[in-house]
């Protein structure tokens, strides 16, 4: 027994030196960019909203021409806990809202423009749908963001450098009376005709030098450090290309910033590229129904919970966050069609990742942990932290990783996340079970990223083999699950 003893202590004694050794082993070399604070900030969000709400909701149109009488704009019933609820229960992390669209319709009370909720009749003039919406979100633990668009069919500047001054000094009110933003969204339409103060007619501007954006970028650094802003060309998030909200089947967190800018080019956005200069990873833009804005005539076209789910699998499951808008209607609230949508969107959501069946894998990589050290085992895989990552030694660019379960278990999904701060590292993967036999490959894929989803028909095994196929550098994944989603309703 005292042997016993001796031997015991002595084993973890050496257990802890190699502990401590392992302390010392450097962590890979980031492989390409690497994303900032705020935009590991931003990826964590995967799942969020949007909110377009304006005159348009009251006239029916989809983009307002900036003539609109304010007393138009008149909820019978706004509930910003109505709207924030409903993002929550959706599932989504965060809400954006148009501050002011096309049409120049202010919903907070600009000291700039008589263009505002404040000449409405809603709440006889004192109402503020900037506020009550960023109060609604905190309530319920959610980040706020705002979309103010540069091109202002209502403003008489419109296309002159004074127009610039303007749009800055809203962006000012927005920055610093709403509490923090996580996102500041400037959208890239220029649509040329307009009420301009009620010239009527087409302004062309050039959207490459106009709206300087260098200089305006700069205020939101300044004022609002932590948000990320969103464009065609970022600087942090950058557009997907459609409006489908749908991320490139390879979708790399990368793009080449050479001739980039909002409403530039859109080639290269919806799958990024790599290499790439920077990273500027994809947040994918899509409505709950056909419209941006509230038609009541679109009621019965609200999009169902399995297209949603497609959607998720195709955005989020690409590495990209996902950016649902959901219209409020005329009374000011989440139209009931749009809730039952989205709860059953949840319920999906839940019932697919309620069991991790990874998680009580046994975790066996062919290659060593990276420097054979303690925080860079495989076991990192299944620990449910995105912070620690598996990681090998450099030059072993292809290691494999079999995950048994002990005895069969039947999946349909696979759920992969690389390490960000190390950089965007592995190019392809496969992915087999275990036919009793032999390996049988079930499911490719590239891009992994921030989160890389795969769907593919349900199967049985014991044990399944993750292989990286294709990698400059050695990787560092940090998360592996496996589930079974409930099957799509027929
Ligand atoms: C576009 C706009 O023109 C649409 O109205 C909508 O706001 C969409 C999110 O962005 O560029």
């Amino acid at each position: 027994m005292k042997t016993m003893n001796l031997l015991c202590s002595v084993l973890s004694i050496l257990a802890s030196a190699a502990i401590s050794m392992s302390a010392a082993v450097v962590p890979p070399e980031p492989c390409g960019p690497v994303p900032t604070e705020r935009q590991l900030a931003w990826h964590d969000m995967e799942f969020y909203g949007f909110l377009h709400f304006t005159v348009n909701t009251f006239t029916d149109k989809e983009w307002g021409y900036g003539d609109e009488n304010p007393a138009v704009f008149n909820p019978t019933d706004f509930d910003a806990n109505q709207i924030a609820i409903t993002a929550k229960l959706a599932g989504m992390r965060g809400l954006i809202l148009t501050a002011k669209h096309h049409d120049g319709f202010c919903l907070w009370p600009s000291r700039y423009t008589e263009h505002s909720v404040k000449n409405s009749p809603w709440k006889n003039g004192q109402g503020d749908v900037v506020r009550e919406i960023a109060r609604a979100c905190r309530k319920q633990g959610l980040k706020f963001g705002v979309y103010l668009s540069p091109w202002d069919r209502n403003h008489k500047n419109y296309a002159s450098p004074e127009y610039i001054t303007y749009y800055r000094q809203q962006l000012r009110e927005l920055l610093t009376n709403y509490g923090d933003l996580f996102m500041v969204w400037f959208d890239g339409a220029n649509g040329g005709d307009g009420f301009y103060g009620g010239a009527r007619e087409k302004r062309n501007i050039n959207n490459r030098t106009y709206y300087d954006w260098s200089n305006t970028w700069s205020i939101v650094r300044l004022l609002m450090p932590e948000a990320v802003m969103f464009s065609d060309a970022g600087p942090d998030v950058r557009w997907v290309g459609n409006e489908r909200g749908i991320a490139g089947d390879s979708c790399w967190t990368t793009i080449n910033l050479v001739d980039r800018h909002p409403g530039g080019r859109s080639d290269g956005l919806n799958s990024g590229e790599r290499p790439g200069t920077h990273w500027i990873p994809a947040e994918c833009d899509v409505s709950i129904r056909p419209g941006w804005f509230y038609h009541a005539k679109e009621d019965p076209k609200v999009k169902s919970a399995e297209q949603l789910m497609d959607i998720y699998f195709k955005s989020v499951g690409r590495g990209a966050c996902l950016n649902l808008n959901l219209p409020p209607d005329r009374r000011g609230r989440i139209h009931e069609n749009d809730v039952a949508s989205l709860r059953e969107f949840r319920r999906l959501l839940d019932a697919t990742f309620k069991t991790n069946l990874a998680r009580k894998s046994k975790v066996t990589p062919n290659a060593n942990a990276r420097g054979k050290a303690a925080e860079f085992t495989a076991s990192k895989l299944i620990d449910g932290r995105k912070e620690t990552y598996w990681s090998t030694d450099d030059g072993r660019t292809n290691p494999e990783v079999v995950f048994d379960f002990g005895k069969p278990v039947t999946m349909n999904v696979a759920d992969l996340r690389e390490y960000l701060p190390a950089g965007q590292r592995i190019e392809a993967f496969g992915l087999d079970r275990w036919d009793g036999t032999d390996w049988v490959e079930f499911a490719t894929g590239t891009s992994i990223g921030n989160r890389r989803l795969l769907r593919f028909q349900p199967l049985t095994t014991p044990k399944v083999r993750l292989r990286i196929t294709k990698a400059p550098v050695c990787p560092a994944l940090s998360e592996v699950g496996f589930y079974l989603a409930p099957e799509p309703k027929k």
